[in-house]
């Protein structure tokens, strides 16, 4: 799966989270922000289970500055792993909605992808 998708809060008010994956080119780049004209702030996160404490596993989550994209690589943001915090989604994004993510290098340059929408229930996309 090569697409963007972004999945709506249950509640609303609550973040949504973007996934994506990232191709490097010939050089290595970094990643520094991701962003959604429909959120009024992202965040770049990385999930992480925490050892074994008296209650099990706990998943846990730190913002991350940047991602280094190395050169003909694929850097992907996936569910369990690194994802984008969407806070203050416009209530007018919709599941079955197509919208935009801008990814900003360090550089400068900006990549535009196109995210498909879902509700906080539905099935992962393939
Ligand atoms: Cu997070």
């Amino acid at each position: 799966m090569d697409d963007a998708w972004v999945r709506l809060p249950a509640v609303p008010g609550r973040p949504g989270v973007a996934y994506f994956a990232v191709h490097g080119g010939p050089q290595t780049r970094t990643l520094v922000a991701v962003s959604a004209d429909y959120a009024l702030r992202a965040e770049m996160h990385e999930s992480m289970t925490d050892g074994a404490g008296a209650g099990g596993k706990m998943v846990t989550m730190r913002p991350i500055d940047t991602v280094p994209i190395p050169a003909g690589q694929e850097v992907r943001f996936d569910p369990g792993g690194r994802h984008v915090m969407l806070f203050g989604v416009d209530p007018a994004v919709k599941p079955g909605m197509t919208t935009l993510l801008t990814l900003t290098f360090r550089d400068g340059s900006r990549v535009f992808r196109k995210a498909q929408v879902i509700g906080a229930g539905d099935p992962t996309p393939e």
